[in-house]
């Protein structure tokens, strides 16, 4: 039943439906459907999907900003929020480095982040090194996320620990994710840590903090 609610939720992404998406999408959750499970096998199954149209004969800006609306849609049916401020476990910062305008993933990390408790100040996207480290070191944040979406941003992500460490602020955790970077490892990257998914970037902070 879930297979066949959750393909239909891809389908509905696919073609840019937003409300149909959203109907699919509760249509899971009322089947107990857990979010990890909608986003992963959803969400990120459709964006896979949605980069065979992305060669340069078939782009489609438009395409893709219709499905990119819907995801957020969903996302907001999969993790409400009634806009009261959460308790924080911590402050994350996050950020698409210099040349990198994707967003979606990393919003997806802010909207999970902040269901299970930690505060997010997101830098955005084309966002210098430099803006991102100030900004760690203004909000006092446990981790740094970086967000990469395209390979020209690799040399950027190799630089955010060594600068951290020449400013005295080598406490603050790196972790890396999105299609560019979750293939590399954590050491070629020169950060604490690589997600394949934004769940698994929850569960470091969350080891972190168990740790300390
Ligand atoms: C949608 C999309 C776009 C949209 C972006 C819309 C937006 N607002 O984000 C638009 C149309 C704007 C776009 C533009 C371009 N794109 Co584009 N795009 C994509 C596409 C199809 C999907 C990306 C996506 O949203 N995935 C879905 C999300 C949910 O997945 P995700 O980002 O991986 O995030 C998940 C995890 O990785 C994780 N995560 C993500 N970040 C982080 C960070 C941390 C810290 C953690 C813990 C977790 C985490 O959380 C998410 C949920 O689990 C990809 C193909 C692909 N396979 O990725 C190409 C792709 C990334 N684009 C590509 C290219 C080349 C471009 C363009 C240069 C194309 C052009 N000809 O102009 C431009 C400009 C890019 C630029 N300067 O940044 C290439 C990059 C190639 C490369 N190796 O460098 C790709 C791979 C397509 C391809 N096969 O060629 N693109």
């Amino acid at each position: 039943m879930s297979e066949l609610t959750i393909n239909r939720l891809l389908e509905a992404l696919l073609e840019g439906n937003q409300s149909l998406a959203v109907v699919e999408s509760r249509k899971l959750l009322e089947n107990d459907v857990k979010p990890e499970r909608i986003v992963t096998e959803g969400i990120e199954s459709a964006m896979t999907q949605l980069d065979a149209k992305c060669t340069v004969e078939q782009f489609n800006l438009l395409e893709i900003m219709l499905v990119g609306r819907a995801v957020m849609e969903v996302m907001k049916v999969l993790y409400p929020t009634d806009g009261s401020p959460p308790d924080t476990k911590g402050i994350v910062v996050t950020g698409a480095l210099e040349g990198d305008v994707h967003d979606l993933g990393k919003n997806i990390l802010r909207i999970v982040l902040t269901a299970k408790g930690y505060r997010v100040v997101d830098c955005g996207t084309d966002c210098p090194v430099e803006k991102l480290i100030d900004t760690a070191a203004q909000e006092a944040a446990l981790t740094i996320g970086v967000s990469g979406l395209i390979t020209t941003v690799i040399p950027q992500v190799r630089q955010v620990t060594a600068i951290l460490s020449e400013r005295g602020l080598g406490h603050i955790k790196v972790m890396a994710g999105g299609a560019a970077l979750k293939q590399a490892t954590a050491e070629s990257l020169n950060v604490d840590f690589v997600a394949q998914t934004a769940f698994d970037g929850v569960h470091y902070i969350d080891q972190i903090l168990e740790v300390k």
